[in-house]
């Protein structure tokens, strides 16, 4: 069985900072989180960044700095959000590249989002994968539903593999209008994924542990972090990123599957050693 690689998803788009004041939003907390993060066990940090006001962002000088803070502070390999908010405009998530991150989520297809749409037709998902590999940033494929899946089996037969030659993909699970976080639903997702695809798994809000549990015993990798939940456990918050890392590492150790280093997840993941 392979070592467990977990990233970290501390801030995400969606939680209001009044509601969740251990939510890092600003570049200090952030960079504070990361470090963290990374000595409980993650080996890369998904990144979304937040205004003066603690609103989502994808301001690019911004996004600049953040990378370059991170990569100084940490090893960490530094994944931005293309994603951003449900609000953000095409032509902004694609300029996310222009920060030259070591590697990007792109999502594969659109999704019901709550309330909202989180939009991601063909065109805009071929112009982003098209712009990864002229930039060689490596793509992580963001999967919300069943059918994103058949989709990115038509972006790998038309526009062939990704920067770095491996395909790593996340199942986000239990998104309000996306497919439910269980272990049926996780196993049928595992089971269509692309030959050689290596997965991780996260599940929103109470279907965490469901997904995690699953993930770890089906040979997958772990996404924790307040993105996707704000609960440790019922009735108590989050009360830094840091737990979530901590206590997947030490169920991924028990499970046998140790975190891998930030190192160790380069090469898994194809993604350069830094110059
Ligand atoms: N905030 C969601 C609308 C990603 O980061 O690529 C999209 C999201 C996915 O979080
Ligand atoms: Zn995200």
């Amino acid at each position: 069985m392979p070592k467990t690689l977990i990233t970290v998803a501390p801030t995400g788009a969606e939680a209001d900072k009044a509601a969740a004041p251990a939510l890092p939003v600003t570049l200090s907390e952030l960079v504070a989180t990361a470090k963290e993060c990374e000595a409980a066990g993650a080996a890369v940090i998904h990144v979304h960044i937040r205004d003066e006001n603690a609103r989502p962002t994808l301001d690019g000088t911004r996004l600049s700095d953040t990378v370059a803070a991170i990569r100084q502070a940490t090893d960490l390999i530094v994944q931005l959000s293309t994603g951003g908010a449900v609000t953000d405009p095409f032509d902004a998530r694609l300029k996310v590249l222009d920060a030259q991150p070591d590697a990007c989520s792109l999502t594969c297809g659109t999704v019901n989002f709550g309330d909202d749409v989180f939009s991601n037709p063909w065109g805009f998902i071929t112009d982003l994968y098209q712009l990864t590999l002229e930039r060689q940033v490596v793509p992580e494929f963001e999967l919300f539903d069943l059918g994103h899946i058949a989709t990115l089996h038509r972006l790998l037969a038309e526009f062939g593999p990704p920067a770095g030659g491996h395909v790593h993909c996340d199942l986000v699970m239990g998104v309000p209008g996306g497919m439910p976080g269980d272990l049926r639903t996780l196993a049928a997702a595992v089971a269509a994924l692309p030959d050689g695809a290596s997965w991780s798994a996260t599940g929103i809000g109470r279907t965490t542990l469901p997904v995690l549990f699953s993930a770890l015993a089906d040979g997958g990798h772990l996404r924790v972090g307040m993105e996707d939940t704000l609960s440790y456990s019922r009735g108590r918050p989050v009360a830094r990123n840091a737990e979530l890392v901590e206590r997947a590492a030490q169920l991924a150790s028990i499970a046998q599957r140790p975190p891998m280093s930030s190192a160790e997840a380069r090469e898994f993941l194809g993604i350069p050693a830094r110059a």
